[in-house]
């Protein structure tokens, strides 16, 4: 597949692709498709965590394997918004046959893929989900249940500090205004309220995503509270939930003991943290599905129609299960 690196879009976002075009129809009625297959344009969210980077590796992999993919034209939009919007806009005056956005944030997306749809070329959102309004914008959404991850993390947390008069909290969360962040939060806190355990949130940030927006919150967080009465932190990525430990051992605390820890995503340095008994609780967020991503963008280039979204498979971790399936673990 030819690949060359073309000037970047604006500052920073580098675009691979081949010089081919799609097929997407234009005014001009111009079909200038490849006629060898799909090409796709892929604007990713960026690369600041193990997860987004496997998910990258994942997606790009398949494409390059995937005979149907003439060409994968990638975009990490550095966890921009305006840049990803570029790279749309981009992809659209390529006229690629398929558009594939893993939205940084939930809202701003009406325009851009209002031009998308002028231009007849499809979109399906890879990973993060938009604002319902504009659910007619694209076909579907290929990625994870995040209400149901937070449902999954709030079920343990009642199962576990059920005997408590009240649980003390504090929240790592993810990007402002991104779908995980939003949606982690929200199934949560419904396990809590609807199981009706006893807690108090004593502080909730966001870390972007990052270890070291982890590492800075959770400092702020033993600076602002302490740690001394503090039962739990619910950190909405791995990332986070790493560099947060960092912060706990370097204020005299034991992660795992003095203060039990959930993250979420499922990556090898989770795993090996939660072995060493620093993690209580992992709750999984698959990023490795390139090969149903190509499938679905064949059948959607294809005309076809999905529900607004698709699953993909994971799972939660306990102490019991850490040392038997980091192994099994890709990113
Ligand atoms: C979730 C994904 C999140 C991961 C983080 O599907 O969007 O973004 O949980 C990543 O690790 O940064």
């Amino acid at each position: 597949m030819l690949k060359k690196a073309l000037a970047g879009i604006g500052a920073g976002a580098l675009l691979l692709g081949a010089a081919a075009c799609g097929s997407g129809d234009d005014s001009s009625g111009d079909d200038s498709g490849s006629g060898d297959g799909l090409v796709v344009g892929f604007a990713q969210v960026g690369a600041e965590s193990a997860w987004r980077t496997a998910n990258s590796d994942s997606v790009q992999a398949s494409a390059e394997a995937d005979d149907r993919i003439a060409d994968l034209q990638f975009v990490d939009a550095q966890q921009d918004q305006e840049k990803q919007i570029e790279a749309v806009r981009n992809f659209i005056t390529q006229r690629v046959d398929v558009i594939v956005l893993a939205p940084v944030v939930e809202t701003g997306w009406t325009d851009i893929l209002g031009e998308a749809e002028q231009a007849g070329i499809p979109v399906i959102l890879a990973d993060r989900g938009i604002e319902q309004a504009d659910e007619d914008l694209y076909v579907t959404r290929l990625g994870s249940d995040f209400v149901e991850e937070g449902r999954k993390a709030g079920q343990w947390t009642v199962e576990t500090f059920a005997d408590d008069d009240s649980t003390r909290i504090l929240e790592l969360e993810g990007t402002v205004g991104s779908a995980p962040a939003n949606d982690r939060k929200t199934g949560f806190y419904e396990i809590l309220d609807s199981e009706g355990l006893s807690y108090d949130l004593v502080d909730s940030q966001s870390g972007d995503f990052t270890a070291e927006g982890g590492k800075s919150v959770m400092e702020t967080f033993i600076s602002t509270h302490g740690l001394d009465d503090i039962d739990l932190l619910y950190a909405h990525n791995d990332e986070m939930g790493l560099g947060a430990i960092q912060a706990i051992e370097e204020a005299g605390k034991v992660p795992g003991e003095d203060i039990q820890i959930i993250i979420v995503d499922g990556s090898k340095a989770g795993f090996e943290a939660a072995v060493d008994g620093k993690v209580n609780y992992i709750v999984e967020c698959n990023p490795v599905f390139g090969d149903q991503l190509m499938d679905l963008v064949v059948d959607v280039a294809g005309g076809e129609e999905f529900d607004k979204f698709i699953a993909v498979e994971e799972g939660v971790y306990g102490e019991a299960d850490f040392e038997a399936e980091l192994p099994n673990r890709q990113f």
